[in-house]
């Protein structure tokens, strides 16, 4: 595997929080019209990302803290999330997690909070996938990245598959970062190795799919119906992947495609952002969208921490 440099550190996370910020205005729409698009990526305006960026913000701070040592401290790590969304509620929270946040703050352990909904089984949605491309940065190995995912994703969503779309998440965000630039991104490997380390029947019914969607190149549109564009892990994971192996060296046309998908595009463009910056490098997005984002320094003196 490719070591990873800086510049791809720095691509992960900004990656993420532009599809993120750009992402936003859209979010909840059934169709994303291109020239709304466009005048969204030509605005003045600051790019603001929403709790997609917070909270992989936070993440990527706990890593970066507890790097030499236990790498992941979930008792800590689930404050540290609650603590971000008490200091910002405002910034686009779903219905799920806090009310898991609310619960954490008041003094419930994070094992009880997380199956205190859905009929004790937790959520399924995507809050966990959507934060944990950082994790990435700090696995050592694809089968460890997906480990630590898992175990991130377990102090707000004890669903099987919150936590096997975080997984997956993590898994591509590792092999984007490791794969070699100087090639074509060997699609039909990338997919094989996701499949590994995500053994569920309906991912791997999902990453057959993508296989066969890649191969189809179909507009953003039929992907929603295809894959899905909603706030359920398996219904917008699998989607950011189908963003991201169709644009995978062109992280500004990732994240259009994501966002195009409509639905959760907040969500599936972070996703597809992360994985794309992090094969292209952050010398490789778009400057000017790089200029107008609010948390650009703060997530650049992370990924530096973090490379
Ligand atoms: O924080 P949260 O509610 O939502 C994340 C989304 C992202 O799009 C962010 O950008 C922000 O806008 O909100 O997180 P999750 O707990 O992951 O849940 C996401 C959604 O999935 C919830 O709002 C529910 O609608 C849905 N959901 C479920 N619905 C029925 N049954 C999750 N689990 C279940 C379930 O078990
Ligand atoms: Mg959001
Ligand atoms: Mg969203
Ligand atoms: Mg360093």
């Amino acid at each position: 595997t490719t070591p990873i440099t800086r510049d791809r550190a720095r691509g992960l996370l900004l990656g993420l929080a532009l599809g993120d910020a750009l992402g936003a205005p859209f979010e909840g729409r059934d169709s994303v019209d291109p020239a709304d698009l466009v005048a969204e990526e030509l605005a003045p305006s600051g790019l603001v990302h929403t709790d997609d960026t917070a909270l992989a913000l936070v993440l990527a701070e706990h890593l970066a803290e507890h790097r030499e040592t236990t790498v992941l401290e979930e008792d800590l790590l689930a404050r540290e999330f609650a603590d971000a969304w008490r200091a910002e509620p405002w910034r686009g929270y779903g219905s799920g997690t806090p009310k898991v946040f609310g619960l954490i703050n008041a003094g419930v352990p994070w094992r009880d909070a997380t199956r205190a909904f859905y009929q004790g089984q937790g959520s399924f949605g995507n809050g966990a996938a959507m934060r944990v491309a950082p994790i990435a940065l700090a696995g050592t190995s694809l089968h460890h990245a997906a480990e630590l995912a898992r175990r991130s994703a377990a102090v707000t969503h004890a669903h099987k598959h919150g936590q096997h779309g975080t997984a997956c998440q993590a898994a591509a965000a590792y092999l984007a970062l490791h794969s070699d630039p100087t090639h074509p991104l060997p699609v039909p490997a990338f997919l094989h190795d996701l499949a590994r380390v995500v053994r569920s029947g309906p991912w791997h019914e999902k990453l057959d799919r993508i296989a066969e969607l890649v191969r189809r190149r179909p507009e953003p549109q039929h992907a929603a119906t295809a894959l899905g564009n909603d706030a359920s892990a398996l219904g917008s994971v699998p989607t950011a992947l189908l963003a991201f192996l169709l644009n995978p060296d062109r992280a500004n046309d990732a994240i259009r495609y994501a966002i195009r998908v409509g639905g959760d595009t907040d969500t599936i463009a972070a996703m597809a952002g992360a994985l794309a910056g992090a094969r292209t490098g952050a010398a490789a997005l778009p400057a000017a969208w790089l200029r107008r984002l609010a948390a650009a320094r703060r997530l650049r003196a992370l990924a530096d921490r973090l490379s």
